[in-house]
């Protein structure tokens, strides 16, 4: 387990590395190193309370890592999060007036005991554990960051999903007046995503409030998140305000504005191109080292199962899906 000082004191360093001696002379070494890499000194949900801080990191998981481990200021400067900003690069700072308190989260549908949970609350049930995952965006970038959060499986077995209930509708939060883009009328807000029950059920699928062993940062989907690391980045929905059970397969985000090159299932591979690029490589925020793409991200062995019957073979020959 790394422990969040070592994170803390790379943050300092960071800071002072950032500043310019005069900066440094007039103390404002802070608001540089928050100016400059939205970090969550300036963005944090406010009132997280003592008990729930202190549980994290949380144990570090050894069968989850991947490695080399991208920079903490890389991952929070280059994000998607277009309730905020289409400019990626812009959305740590356009994040930061957000808040939002207290943050619920609802589980409905089609499950047994449907309720709204405070998502602190959530902490307290399940506790906490670290992932190192990989993520790999459609776009072609990709990352390796400790999420600190616990298994969607905990929560979706609290609610008791029925028999009837064959996929899982995530949600996101709904509020133009703190997200400057969800004013524009050319996306439909707010953003949705959706798995299949068995996927969601899956041990690799996590709900993350904590990244680099602290409260997620707003730019990363404060306060919870879906992570999802065999799927492009898209399916883990930010910033989640409800989860639905549902019988139908749910219409997504980006499949509604563009059906023609986001499909439902979305497992990274590299030998399906995006209509307008190939999927062959990645390039590592941070560092731009590029590397091959793996099959589902490299979590083939983990998630295999879950594809057998329409194999992905298969898949390939018949394109896009
Ligand atoms: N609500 C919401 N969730 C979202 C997005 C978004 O625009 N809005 N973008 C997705 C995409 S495309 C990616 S790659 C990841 C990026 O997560 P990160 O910024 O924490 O790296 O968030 C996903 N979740
Ligand atoms: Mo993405």
């Amino acid at each position: 387990m790394t422990a969040p000082e070592v994170y803390r004191g790379r943050r300092r360093f960071l800071k002072l590395g950032a500043a310019t001696g005069c900066a440094l002379a007039a103390g404002g070494v802070g608001w540089v190193a928050h100016r400059r890499y939205g970090l969550p000194g300036a963005a944090t949900l406010p009132n997280v309370p003592a008990d729930v801080l202190a549980r994290f990191p949380g144990e570090r998981a050894a069968r989850f890592d991947a490695r080399p481990l991208t920079s903490r200021d890389a991952a929070a400067s280059h994000n998607n999060f277009f309730e905020m900003s289409e400019d990626k690069d812009d959305v740590a700072e356009r994040a930061r007036g957000f808040v939002h308190r207290p943050w619920t989260i609802e589980i409905a549908g089609e499950c047994h005991a449907p309720r709204t949970f405070d998502v602190w609350e959530l902490v307290r049930r399940f506790g906490l554990e670290e992932r190192v995952y990989r993520h790999r965006c459609v776009e072609a970038w990709a990352m390796a960051v400790p999420w600190n959060g616990f298994p969607l499986a905990s929560l979706l077995s609290l609610a008791g999903p029925t028999s009837h209930a064959r996929y899982v509708r995530f949600v996101s939060f709904h509020a133009p007046e703190q997200a400057p883009n969800q004013r524009s009328a050319s996306f439909p807000w707010p953003y949705h995503e959706g798995l299949r029950i068995d996927e969601a059920m899956h041990e690799l699928a996590f709900v993350a409030v904590g990244v680099y062993g602290e409260v997620l940062p707003v730019q990363h989907g404060a306060p919870i998140r879906l992570v999802v690391p065999w799927k492009y980045g898209y399916k883990s929905a930010k910033s989640i305000a409800r989860i639905e059970l549902v019988r139908e397969r749910p219409r997504t985000f980006w499949s509604t504005v563009v059906p023609s090159e986001y499909d439902f299932e979305s497992n990274v591979d590299p030998l399906v191109p995006h209509p307008r690029w190939s999927q062959a490589t990645e390039r590592m925020l941070g560092t731009g080292e590029l590397r091959p793409t793996q099959l589902m991200n490299g979590y083939v062995e983990e998630v295999a199962a879950l594809y057998r019957s329409g194999s992905v073979s298969e898949r390939r020959r018949g394109g896009r899906g």
